[in-house]
Parts: C-alpha cells; structure tokens; sequence
C-alpha cells in the first residue's frame, strides 16, 4: 500500500501509462483556486518563438510568481500519489496551466510529454488537475493506454496558432483513436500521466472554459541532458544529485523577487527545449 495509490492503481499506471480520477482538494478549494487563476493569469498574448507559439507566460510555472500556485503545486494528496510512482524525493520541472476558453478552437494534438523536456531518465510524470469541469464536450484530456511502452516517438513541429503545445509537436505516427480513453475530472480530481504516453485533447465545445493545471515531476535523480543549466522546485524529500538550481518560493503575489525568479527559470526553459532539434528522425 502507497500513501495514495494501493497496489493495483500503481501496477495500472505501470501497464496503461496512467491513473485516473484521484482526488486532490475539495471542489471548494478548487473553486477558489480557478478565482485566483481568472485573477492571477488572464493575459492571452501568446509569445511567438522561432520553433513556435508560447504559453502567456503567466501559465508557465506560475508558482513562481504566486504563492497560492505554489500552494497548490505542493498538495500532500498530489505529492502523496506522485510519490507513489516516482519516489520520494520529488522535484517539479515544469507547470503549464491549460486554458480553454469555452467555444473556441485550441486544442493539444497527440504527443508525448518527453518530447523536448530532454529529460533523462524518462521517469518524469505528469499531474492533471482540474480547477473547472473537464469533460469530454469541454475538450478533456485523452489517452492511448498503453502507448508509453513504445518509448520516445518522432515528432513534427507545426506552427498552427490553435495547437496549445508551444511548438505545436505532434506524433508522426498514425494513431488508433478507437483505442483511445477521454479521461475527464471534476473540480478538485487529478490524473497522473506517464512522460511517455500518448495523449491529446480535443477543442472546447462547452459554454465554460476549462481549465486545469499540469504539473511535471521529476524523480531527483532525473537530470537534463542539454547543455543549458535548468531550474526546478524541490516540493518533497532530498535532493542529493544537483542536477538543477533550486528555485525560490514566492513570498508574495508576483513581487520582484518573484518575477525575477519566474523570469529567470522559463527563459532558459525556453532556451533548452527551443534548442532541441526537431525529432522527425527519433525511431
Ligand atoms: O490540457 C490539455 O488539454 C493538455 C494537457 C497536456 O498535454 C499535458 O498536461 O501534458
């Protein structure tokens, strides 16, 4: 028995790349989180890069700027079952908040969380939590179960301003959709995925936005093997191997010390998985 998930739910993570619905808050507090991200992370401008179309900053690694974000990104339910697939000393490597405003085209064509992260092992994964109803008309997330057991697939870049992937990579193989599983969640319940599955999510067709934050973990142990010197968050346990430089909480509400720190850690975010060659020829 782990601290969250018992024996089955950790050997179904193993065997499909995923568990799903877990529960992390109340729908109460989850409410009043969706209030400071309508408050917190409005800006929509979305960064043009070279290699594609950005997140508005203020959706990358918000904990950095605001400290109920870092709150939430350290929820002993979360950390208690991210724990129980990766191990106790628990770093985060990335966090980007996925806003769908209702009714309009973004989507997330089918990927693998791996692809640019340059991440070695590929130990890393993700938590999905849901701040409004995620469901299938309001674009939830969808997987192929079983999809990480092929291990790191070729992916194309496309630069079409309706994928919410910042290079907009897409999975250069065919992918049987029948097979695939639309896991939606409620206020409050969170999913765990594998760095390695494959997963999308469609357009928002609901008459309310969508919104939910995906937080990467990384196992201490996990280093970054481009040449740029990377940032995270020790959130639980040691960090024995130095592999980043540890990032400071923020004290208050996007203060300078914050916007500093923020500023600092998804400029050289950017600058490695920007730098990452296309992987059109990974097989
Ligand atoms: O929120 C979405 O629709 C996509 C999320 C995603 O791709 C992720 O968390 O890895």
């Amino acid at each position: 028995m782990g601290k969250a998930l018992d024996e089955m739910a950790v050997a179904r993570y193993r065997r499909d790349g995923y568990v799903t619905p877990l529960r992390a808050c109340s729908p109460e507090q989850a409410e009043a989180w969706h209030q400071d991200v309508l408050r917190c992370c409005a800006e929509a401008e979305r960064p043009v890069s070279d290699t594609g179309i950005r997140q508005p900053s203020t959706r990358v690694k918000p904990y950095l700027l605001f400290p109920w974000a870092a709150d939430l990104v350290r929820h002993p339910a979360i950390l208690d079952a991210v724990e129980d697939v990766i191990g106790p000393d628990i770093l985060i490597f990335h966090t980007t908040l996925w806003w769908k405003a209702a009714g309009t085209e973004g989507f997330v064509p089918w990927h693998q969380d791996a692809t640019y992260f340059g991440l070695a092992p590929h130990e890393h994964v993700t938590a999905w939590i849901a701040l409004t109803p995620s469901t299938e008309e309001s674009g939830c997330v969808t997987i192929l179960p079983g999809s990480h057991k092929h291990g790191q697939l070729p992916h194309a870049d496309r630069k079409d301003p309706r994928v919410m992937l910042s290079r907009g990579q897409s999975v250069a193989v065919d992918i049987e959709e029948r097979a695939a599983v639309p896991i939606p969640l409620k206020p409050g319940q969170f999913s765990l995925h594998d760095t390695l599955v494959l997963h999308a999510s469609a357009p928002n067709r609901s008459s309310h936005d969508r919104i939910g934050l995906g937080i990467s973990y990384i196992p201490a142990r996990v280093k970054h093997v481009g040449p740029t010197r990377l940032s995270a968050t020790l959130v639980r346990g040691e960090n024995r191997y130095g592999h980043f430089d540890l990032e400071p909480r923020p004290q208050a509400e996007a203060d300078a010390a914050a916007l500093t720190a923020h500023a600092d850690s998804i400029g050289r975010f950017w600058i490695a998985s920007e730098s990452i060659p296309e992987m059109k020829l990974v097989h």
